[in-house]
């Protein structure tokens, strides 16, 4: 058995900076320094400020949505919504996404309701929804992952025949289109995140989208009196505004948001040519739109057919600097505080616990090179053909 050349055994690593997972969006120094310094010259640094408000204006064109109010961050965006809507007891979304989604319900003294998903999408599993709905339950959260959607139609027409609002954590879904109608125009708010790791950056950012005056209102008023228009009664405020340095990437990254999304579809191309050779990685489509971001590039792993665990895979691209993830572990039911006060989800979300344990996730974004991706599909094909001596090896260690 030859003795695998990696850098786990000593070898030089493939890529001498990591290579991480997420768009991470940079314009260059100039268009930087111009944006920075109309800041600088109008000093004004935050509370809807021109370039903020220049967003707003331009993300309702570009998502032709009616009222676009940006946030801080999606997190806190997704906290006000369900303070918006008024939202009751308990509100069903899937397990399989980011803590965030099930934490602003907590946040707003909501239970969450956890539901199982479709293996092969990864979105919510629409045909078990019903059956969580009770008389307790007043709205559904959809998540719509990795540049995929989870049947917004279906799910709306679910959620009037069962009387429960309907709103979406549309965090990874920015620039996407169902059957031609922008992510943005469903339910009754979504909410978008601008994190530095997504199609478009704010560094830390999201938007809150809604075709309701009346919500749209609320939610101004919730993050803080600015653009409200007129006076509207909310119970609680916060401070959800999103400061002009924010605002100033955000539009340069909505500017270059073509070129990107083109980018990340031309690598998602290459991978997909790529590891269609190499067993026990399957790549993930993203599911139910015309028109996707590509902003992640999903697989799931069959650790037999690969002949390594996932877990070693990860550890042993780290050490060729590549930084694979295995989004989402736990899925949030297995997180605290969920595991301890909703024990019952720990045995009634087979697809959830199932994916958690095999899905992975490779480098895909603005630093991420075609050539880069050569690299890295070699590395899993020499690991896939090597596997064996690789584990023989990491024993020995
Ligand atoms: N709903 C869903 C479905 C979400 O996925 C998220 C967030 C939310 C709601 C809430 O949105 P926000 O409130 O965040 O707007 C990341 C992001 O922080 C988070 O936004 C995202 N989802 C989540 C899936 O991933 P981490 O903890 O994995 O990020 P981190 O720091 O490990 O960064 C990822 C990689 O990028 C690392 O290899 C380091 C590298 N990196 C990161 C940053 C920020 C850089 O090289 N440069 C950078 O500036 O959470």
């Amino acid at each position: 058995m030859t003795t695998p050349n990696f850098a786990l055994f000593g070898a030089k690593p493939a890529f001498e900076k990591p290579l991480p997972i997420g768009q991470l969006y940079f314009p260059s120094w100039e268009r930087y320094e111009v944006a920075f310094r109309g800041i600088f010259e109008r000093q004004y640094y935050t509370n809807q400020g021109p370039l903020a408000q220049e967003l707003e204006d331009k993300l309702q064109k570009f998502l032709n949505v009616k009222h676009v109010i940006c946030v801080t961050n999606a997190t806190i965006g997704l906290m006000m919504v369900a303070d918006a809507m008024e939202l009751k007891g308990k509100v069903i979304l899937p397990s399989f996404t980011f803590a965030a989604s099930a934490q602003s319900l907590s946040w707003a003294g909501l239970q969450p309701v956890f539901c199982d998903i479709d293996p092969n999408t990864h979105q919510i599993a629409l045909d078990q929804i019903d059956t969580l709905i009770d008389a307790e339950v007043s709205a559904i959260m959809g998540v719509n992952l990795w540049g995929g959607a989870c049947k917004p139609q279906a799910l709306h027409e679910l959620a009037d025949t069962k009387g429960v609002q309907l709103y979406f954590d549309s965090a990874h879904a920015f620039g996407c289109a169902v059957d031609g109608i922008k992510i943005a125009n469903f339910g009754r708010a979504e909410v978008f995140s601008f994190h530095a790791t997504k199609i478009l950056s704010a560094t830390e950012g999201g938007c809150i989208c809604t075709n309701d005056d009346e919500l749209a209102r609320r939610l101004r008023n919730i993050r803080s009196s600015y653009g409200a228009g007129s006076p509207v009664n909310v119970v609680r405020t916060s401070n959800g505004r999103m400061s002009e340095a924010q605002a100033a990437i955000a539009l340069m990254s909505l500017e270059d948001f073509p070129e990107n999304q083109r980018n990340n579809e031309s690598l998602y191309r290459l991978y997909e040519k790529h590891l269609a050779l190499i067993p026990g990685l399957n790549l993930v489509k993203p599911a139910g739109v015309s028109f996707s971001n590509y902003q992640y590039l999903v697989c799931t792993m069959d650790e037999q057919e690969f002949g390594l665990p996932r877990d070693l895979l990860i550890e042993l691209l780290k050490a060729e600097n590549v930084i694979a993830r295995r989004y989402f572990y736990p899925g949030v039911h297995r997180s605290i505080p969920y595991m301890q006060e909703l024990p019952q989800y720990l045995e009634s979300l087979p697809n959830t616990d199932k994916l958690c344990a095999t899905c992975i996730q490779f480098p895909i974004g603005a630093l991420v090179s075609t050539e880069a991706v050569e690299r890295i599909c070699e590395i899993l094909a020499n690991a896939h053909s090597t596997s064996a001596a690789i584990l023989a090896r990491y024993e020995k260690q």
